[in-house]
């Protein structure tokens, strides 16, 4: 038996945190599935909890555990890999892993560059990880543990190449493993969740979760890797097992807020009606936020007020861009008007909608930042994220992009940051032009606040305006978003109801 500590890096971009605190997932798996094969794992939400590097040191001494591992997507792996260094300082027979999106894609540069790092799980860590441990426990036979890499010298038990061989150790990976077929297989290991860490600001007193319901993706969005990670395919859980996750984690944790990490949930329009009615039904009570395509939204016109019943709260629908060449560009095949029609819709049916606008493209001006923030305004979403384009190394985009790209800091890779030049505009420019986005399109909504009839909505609206302003990478923009009006800003200090 191994004792595994499974952590999150201590990254921060400023953003999501700012409106709550959420538990990650990927680690709520694969702890399940470790503690299943006989081992000993303990979740440390670094991360959420807003631990540093020197109290990560000081816990993982405390832990003494044979193995850490940690999760990173492209803006994490800097500090995911300093845990990785501060465990093997504190003690070098430590076996170290790292999973998710970054490692997948980039093991081998990660290998070579990383003496601290000694394994990569690649795709769906549930299997891979407990065969890993099992390898190394019984002595070793790592190149029959599909979905790993490693450096070559790990074989010979050094942890070097061999003297005889010379340059950047190799790198062995391993054959990819498949996906696992039966989603409602899994065992989530819930009760290793640290709940009282859990909340949305937005809806005070209440605990938050993050579940899952579906895996992949089959469309094609150049900027995105989510489908590549997952190869274009898609699973689902059926409707009963993930409804009876919610209700689980409602009964037996106090859950009342969960967000699905899916990246379509809605794609099986005969699936997503069952949970909905599944969960109106049971009388569960839980709000439910989410993410999905714009098409979807189009296609269940007749069924929104069943989400809405059903406690969906908040959709976000992936719109990135506001004109017609831009989204072909970004292969989302939908349309603008699509786009707008799919927030009216949510708007109308009680729902908060969000949205995000890309800028920073390389032909971007100050022009087609203009036209961005008024389409912005026209499609009236509740929530519009202006967000600089991140070319990670392995989405499709980047070939196009890696001239305009102006660093390699992947911590920067994080929508807030701009990471491409477009060709007319300085770095300077095009970061002061998101925050003008910011401010013009919110200045106008608080405005109209005291329009919305609903409390709830009114309440949930101003307090996400509230902890935007006060916590989020905005804060330190304050002072470069001019003067904010005094009615807005009353607004802004009110004490929420
Ligand atoms: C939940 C989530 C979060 C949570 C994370 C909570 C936490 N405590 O860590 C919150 C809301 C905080 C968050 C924040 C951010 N996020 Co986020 N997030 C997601 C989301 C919606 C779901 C991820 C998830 O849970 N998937 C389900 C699990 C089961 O899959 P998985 O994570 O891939 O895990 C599997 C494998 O990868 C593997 N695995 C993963 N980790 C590990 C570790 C080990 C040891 C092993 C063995 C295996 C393994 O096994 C797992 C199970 O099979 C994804 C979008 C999406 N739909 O995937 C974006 C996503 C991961 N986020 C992203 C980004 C960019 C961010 C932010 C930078 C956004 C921002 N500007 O604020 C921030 C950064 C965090 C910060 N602190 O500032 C990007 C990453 C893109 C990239 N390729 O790098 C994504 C893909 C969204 C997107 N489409 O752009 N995020
Ligand atoms: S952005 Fe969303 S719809 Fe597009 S490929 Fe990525 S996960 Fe799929």
């Amino acid at each position: 038996m191994k004792k595994v500590l499974l952590l999150t890096p201590p990254y921060h971009a400023g953003v999501v945190e700012a409106a709550g605190r959420w538990p990650n997932i990927a680690l709520v798996y694969i702890a399940g599935h470790l503690r299943r094969a006989g081992h000993l794992p303990v979740i440390y939400d670094a991360m959420t909890k807003g631990d540093d590097l020197e109290e990560i040191r000081r816990r993982i001494a405390a832990e003494k555990p044979d193995c850490v591992a940690t999760t990173a997507y492209t803006a994490s792996i800097n500090a995911a890999l300093d845990v990785l260094k501060a465990a093997k300082e504190i003690d070098p027979r430590i076996v170290t892993v790292i999973g998710g999106v970054h490692a997948n894609f980039c093991h081998e540069e990660l290998l070579k560059a990383n003496p601290c790092l000694d394994f990569v799980v690649r795709g769906e860590g549930e299997e891979t990880f407990p065969e890993l441990l099992a390898a190394l426990e019984a002595g070793g036979d790592l190149p029959r543990v599909r979905g790993i890499a490693f450096r070559r010298g790990l074989l010979s038990g050094s942890g070097k190449n061999t003297p005889e061989e010379s340059g950047p150790p190799a790198v062995v990976a391993t054959p990819p493993r498949p996906f696992i077929h039966d989603l409602d297989s899994l065992v989530p290991a819930w009760d290793l969740v640290e709940w009282d860490d859990y909340t949305m600001f937005v809806i005070p007193g209440s605990r938050l979760a993050v579940v899952n319901s579906t895996r992949g993706c089959n469309h094609d969005c150049s900027f995105c890797s989510q489908q590549k990670f997952w190869e274009r395919t898609y699973r689902e859980r059926s409707p009963e097992n993930f409804v009876a996750e919610l209700i689980h984690l409602n009964r037996t944790y106090g859950v009342d807020v969960a967000m699905l990490s899916d990246e379509y949930p809605t794609r099986n329009r005969r699936r997503w009606e069952k949970i909905l009615d599944l969960i109106i039904t049971s009388g569960l009570k839980v709000y439910l936020l989410l993410e999905t395509r714009v098409e979807d939204i189009l296609r269940d016109e007749a069924i929104l007020p069943k989400y809405r019943q059903a406690g969906v709260l908040h959709i976000y629908v992936g719109v990135e861009a506001t004109d017609q060449e831009t989204l072909d560009r970004f292969n989302k095949r939908i349309k603008c008007e699509e786009s707008a029609r799919a927030i009216q819709l949510i708007n109308a049916h009680g729902m908060i909608s969000e949205c995000s606008f890309v800028l920073g493209l390389p032909e971007e001006t100050q022009e087609s930042v203009q036209r961005t923030l008024a389409l912005a305004k026209r499609y009236d979403p509740d929530f519009a994220h202006f967000l600089h384009i991140a070319p990670w190394p392995y989405a499709d985009m980047y070939g196009e992009l890696k001239d305009y790209v102006i660093t390699g800091d992947y911590s920067k890779y994080n929508f807030v940051e701009p990471v491409v030049k477009p060709a007319g505009m300085s770095v300077e420019e095009i970061g002061q032009a998101l925050i003008d986005c910011y401010r013009e399109f919110y200045m106008d909504k608080v405005r109209h606040f005291h329009r919305i009839l609903d409390p709830f909505k009114r309440e949930y609206l101003l307090l996400s305006m509230q902890v935007m302003m006060r916590n989020s990478f905005l804060k330190k923009h304050l002072g470069g978003m001019g003067k904010i009006p005094e009615e807005v800003r009353r607004y802004l200090n009110e004490p929420a109801v």
